[in-house]
Order: structure tokens, then C-alpha cells, then sequence
């Protein structure tokens, strides 16, 4: 059933004054509340589970109520991704039904990691505090405490997870470089040697061993003394991002020749300056969100421009920025107010980013026009709370060489033009819309992750049609485990099976040009705000041994056997 049309705002004069507060004066560390709200997905309030650090440990887990009174919409009881699913028994091994022979030759089979997620050793040989370290240190914010003080060790651990790549016969390896390991406080005045030898390191072994490395900037760990400068709030942030990029370009260039700017700007704004549920922790409704989202796409388009003028003769790589997004539908299909929502929907996420850089160099009209009127009708003083792009910078339109897609889950789309929403200054207000998940899809683990593997085909043909033909990297997909370790994960083993064959068709019917699929990840690992209590690799981490065992999953032996399987049979055509 549709909404009906929006009511008038029942704030008074004096409120709407006060409704637009100066960003400095408002900008707060939020309540770290345990069991927080990850917003971004459904509100619906993590299990109760009790455990200690050792994900090995953990007992089984109550499926989350999905009534919740956290939820500002009722959501219908959904399954678990579970061997219900499964419908067909006989399908039992991935690569015995993956069309491995539409994948191109040199399709880039991959794995992805976080230094965050995995390194450890964050008070090391010079390293410097992240965001991260200081929000996971003030307790509260994560689940039981958990840190990344030691997470996979990988920092002294590397050469296991080479050993890991291997096994699974990865073509390429997505890692992310700790920005306050290789300069302290964020800026080059400082460079630390051993955090440059240890990437060094790990990209010299990667190559020797035929693995192709893709390298991320920025995976959410701002060096702490640049949050204390404002952070991704404060105009100079970009300029700073554009020196450590160029850093980065010079020392590594010569042999790294795929680069990610910045991982997922709309978690890093959305979670991080709205909610304030992932480092640093800012609660700004609908203010810093914006902010920090500019300047981010600021430090992308310099960095961009750096490469680009001055690299790229070289070097003759590629860069880009990973941007994440959900496939939306309406909730209702024929109703019209649930259409323009979904559309709204998919503009504040992926086309906040998408758009600059692919389309028009600008914010999505329906973005610029929404947060215009509302930060009117709230009494905005300094008016538009989106920043605008300045003439004086260079364009973020034009500055990716791919695409870089995250994709995790999908949601069906309503109307939120009336009702609380209206009045409140916030993003989701902003956008009007709300995503909700359908009851027939099934939940992996964590609660916000509704397995949809046919909205990653709609999603490619999607990005296809209204952003860019460039070719597609799908930089993250995973399916996520909680409760106790199955290391015979045959959920997690038809997820990437039913995946990758959408994958297939995207390439093979709707000639979407996918280049490369990368699993999130690579290992188990500390799952931010959920600590070690949510399990995404395909190689389990045993957290209860200081050895940090890494054991492989059935659904790493499957992947591995899929490309396998498809080198073996998809060669280069010979000239
Ligand atoms: C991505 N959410 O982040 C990240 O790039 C990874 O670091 C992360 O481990 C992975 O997805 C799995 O979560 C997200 O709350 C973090 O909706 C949180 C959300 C989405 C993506």
C-alpha cells in the first residue's frame, strides 16, 4: 500500500532555528552503546551472544528479533541462509555447477583484506594510532571490547597468509596499507622505515609468487593525529590524503599497478559522522555525514589527478575508489511514492559517490534538491547543508580508471516522506526512503547481511546502464558466519557457488564487463563494530591460540577448485 502524501512538519519556528546546528559546535563523540545500530542496514539489535574474544568459543546464537522496537519499521521474520536453501541436494560442489567457461581468461580471481582487520602489531616498529585503535581502546563501541590490538597478527604473521593466497591459487590480492604505519601522525614529515619495508615485503612476495597485488589507501583507519585536525571533517584532510596517495605512488608504483583510493566512503561518512557506531564515532545527524563525504571525494579526485599526471606515464596503472552498494526495488512495485523513493535511495548511496565521478562531476540532482529544501524548511542558517565542488579544485568527474564495487545485500524500498522522519535532521530523512528487508530472503550471520545473489547481476547491469561501461571489479562479496565454527561450511559454499553463476550471467547475457571478483576475506578477522563474533573468511583464524591457526574453509576448498577449474579451461587465445 502506498503512503499517504506527507504531512506539514510540526516543528515549531524555534525548533527549526535550532534544528541546523554549526557542525563544529554538534560534533560529538556518540555513545558507543554495545549492541549498537548499524543503521545503514536494518535496526534490529545484534543476538545476545556470549563469548569471549575466541570466535572458536562462541555458543550458538538466537536469530535477532526482527520486530524489534530498534527497527522504525516493522519487518517480517526472516530465515537464516541455511541448508533450507539449498534446494537442490544434488548441486554439492561449486565447481561442479559454476559455468567457469564465461569467465574471460584473465578474469582476476581474488581475496580482499583490511590492515585493521588483520594486521595487529598496532603499537609495532613505529606504528601510529588509527581512529580505530582509539575508538576500540575507549570501550563500548565494539562487541565485548574486542580490539584489533592483535586480530590476525598478519603483521608478524604475513608469510601464513601467503600460504593462504596460495592454496586457494588467487590470481590477484586485494590488502589495504595501514596509513599510521607508514606515516605515524598521517603526514610525510615522518616516514617510518619498517612500515615501508613491511609493504615492501609484502608485495615483492606477492609477485614472486605470481599473485597481483590491488592496494587500498584507506580502509576506514585515519591516523588518530589527523582525527585530532577534524579528521575527513576539516578542508585540509584532502590535500594530506593527496601527499601520503603520492607517497604510496612513488615507493610502491613500480609494481603495484591497481590502486583504491578510499574503501567505501558512504560506510566511512554514514557509520562513522552519523550514527557514530564505527570510528570516530561522530553522531552528527545530517550534517558531518555530508562533510566528510565531500571531503573525501576531494581527496580522491587530487589523488587521482597525482596519479594521472604524474605516475601514470610510468607506471601505467589504474586507480579508483571502492563504493559500496545494496541493489534496491520498491517495496511495492506499482506504487509510484515506493518508485521515487527507491530512486532517491539508490542516488544517496551509491549515486552520492557514483555520480561525481562517473556522470557529472556533481552531486545527484535528486541528492542536491532534497537536502536544499529540508535544510530550508529546518532553519539551516548557512543553507544547503551538501557542500559544493569548488571551480578552483580539480573535478572528481573522470577520476577512476574501473569500477569498484562492493556488494553485500539488497533491499526492497518505501516511501519515508511522512512521519518522524520528516521533521528530523538526518540523513535518512534527507533521503526519505527506507530499506527493508524481503522475508524471503535468507540471513547470514551478521543481521544486517540478507543473501541476494541475483542483486549483484541486477546491480552490474545496473552500473552498466547509468554509470560507466568501464570494466568492474567486484572488490568484496562474502557471506558471514556466526555461533559456533563450521568449518564444513556448506551455506557458505552454495552462497559462492549461487554468486559467482550471477556473476556468470551478468558477463555472459547482460555483457556487463566484470574483470575480476574478489571474496571478502581472505581470513577470518575483526569484523569492526562486531569484533571477532562475525566470521567472513575462507580460511577460519583460530583466536583462541596465540599461533592464530589459520585452517581453511570447505567454501575456501571450493573456491580454490573453481579457478582451478576455469584456468584450466578458458586460455588465452594464441595471436
Ligand atoms: C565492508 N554495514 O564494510 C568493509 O569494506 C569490510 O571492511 C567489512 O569487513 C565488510 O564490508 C563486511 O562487513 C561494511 O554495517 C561494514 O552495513 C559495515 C556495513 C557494511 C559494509
Amino acid at each position: 500500500m502506498c503512503n499517504p502524501e506527507p504531512r506539514s512538519s510540526t516543528l515549531s519556528v524555534g525548533q527549526r532555528r535550532n534544528a541546523c546546528r554549526s557542525p563544529a559546535r554538534s560534533v560529538r563523540r556518540g555513545a558507543h552503546r554495545l549492541y549498537s545500530v548499524l543503521s545503514l542496514r536494518l535496526h534490529v539489535p545484534l543476538p545476545p551472544v556470549t563469548s569471549s574474544r575466541a570466535g572458536s568459543e562462541l555458543q550458538s546464537t538466537p536469530i535477532p528479533s526482527l520486530q524489534s522496537n530498534h527497527c522504525c519499521c516493522p519487518i517480517l521474520p526472516v530465515k537464516r541462509y541455511s541448508r533450507r536453501y539449498d534446494r537442490n541436494r544434488s548441486r554439492r560442489y561449486v565447481q561442479a555447477l559454476v559455468d567457469v567457461t564465461v569467465f574471460p581468461h584473465d578474469f582476476a580471481w581474488g581475496a580482499a583484506t583490511a590492515a585493521y582487520q588483520i594486521e595487529g602489531g598496532w603499537n609495532m616498529d613505529g606504528r601510529g594510532p588509527s581512529v580505530w585503535d582509539t575508538f576500540c581502546h575507549a570501550k563500548g563501541g565494539v562487541f565485548e571490547d574486542h580490539t584489533g590490538d592483535v586480530a590476525c597478527n598478519s603483521y608478524q604473521l604475513w608469510e601464513e597468509d601467503l600460504k593462504c593466497i596460495q592454496q586457494l591459487g588467487l590470481t590477484h590480492y586485494r590488502l589495504s596499507i595501514s596509513w599510521s604505519r607508514l606515516l605515524p601522525d598521517g603526514t610525510t614529515n615522518h616516514v617510518n622505515p619498517k612500515g615501508v619495508a613491511y609493504y615492501n615485503k609484502v608485495i615483492d612476495d606477492l609477485i614472486a609468487c605470481g599473485v597481483t597485488p590491488m592496494i587500498t589507501l584507506y580502509h576506514m583507519d585515519l591516523p588518530q593525529a589527523l582525527q585530532d585536525l577534524g579528521g575527513w571533517s576539516s578542508t585540509e584532510i584532502a590535500d594530506i590524503f593527496e601527499s601520503y596517495a603520492r607517497f604510496c605512488f612513488k615507493t610502491f608504483g613500480d609494481r603495484v599497478k591497481l590502486w583504491i583510493t578510499l574503501n567505501e566512503p558512504y560506510v566511512c561518512a554514514k557509520l562513522g559522522h552519523e550514527d557514530g557506531t564505527f570510528a570516530p564515532g561522530i553522531k552528527d545527524p545530517g550534517i558531518s555525514v555530508y562533510l566528510a563525504g565531500h571531503n573525501m571525494l576531494r581527496a580522491h579526485a587530487k589523488a587521482w589527478h597525482t596519479y594521472n599526471t604524474h605516475f601514470r606515464p610510468l607506471q601505467a596503472g589504474q586507480v579508483s575508489l571502492a563504493l559500496n552498494s545494496d541493489w534496491a526495488e520498491p517495496l511495492h512495485p506499482g506504487c509510484p511514492k515506493d518508485a521515487a523513493a527507491t530512486e532517491r535511495y539508490k542516488d544517496f548511496s551509491l549515486g552520492w559517490f557514483a555520480c561525481p565521478v562517473f556522470c557529472t562531476g556533481d552531486y545527484p540532482e535528486s541528492m542536491r534538491a532534497r537536502i536544499q529544501s529540508r535544510s530550508l524548511d529546518l532553519g539551516c542558517k548557512q543553507g544547503s547543508r551538501l557542500p559544493r565542488f569548488s571551480k578552483d579544485e580539480p573535478s572528481p568527474l573522470g577520476t577512476a580508471d574501473f569500477f569498484a564495487l562492493n556488494y553485500y545485500t539488497s533491499r526492497k524500498v518505501k516511501d519515508l516522506n511522512d512521519g518522524s522522519k520528516k521533521s528530523e535532521l538526518s540523513f535518512v530523512g534527507d533521503q526519505g526512503a527506507e530499506g527493508v528487508v524481503d522475508p524471503s530472503w535468507p540471513i547470514c550471520g551478521v543481521h544486517w547481511l540478507a543473501v541476494v545473489p541475483d542483486g549483484l547481476r541486477k546491480l552490474l547491469k545496473y552500473i552498466k546502464e547509468t554509470y560507466t561501461s568501464l570494466p568492474i571489479y567486484i572488490t568484496e562479496n562474502g557471506f558471514s558466519q556466526m555461533g559456533p565454527v563450521q568449518i564444513e561450511d556448506a551455506d557458505r559454499c552454495q552462497f559462492y557457488q549461487d554468486t559467482l553463476q550471477e556473476v556468470g550471467k551478468a558477463i555472459s547475457q547482460d555483457r556487463v564487463n566484470v574483470k575480476g571478483y574478489f571474496a571478502w576475506s581472505l581470513l577470518d578477522n575483526f569484523e569492526w563494530n562486531h569484533g571477532y563474533s562475525v566470521r567472513f573468511g575462507l580460511f577460519h583464524v583460530d583466536f583462541s591460540t596465540p599461533e592464530l591457526k589459520r585452517i581453511i574453509y570447505r567454501s575456501g576448498r571450493e573456491y580454490a577448485a573453481v579457478i582451478r577449474k576455469q584456468r584450466s579451461q578458458t586460455k588465452p587465445r594464441s595471436i
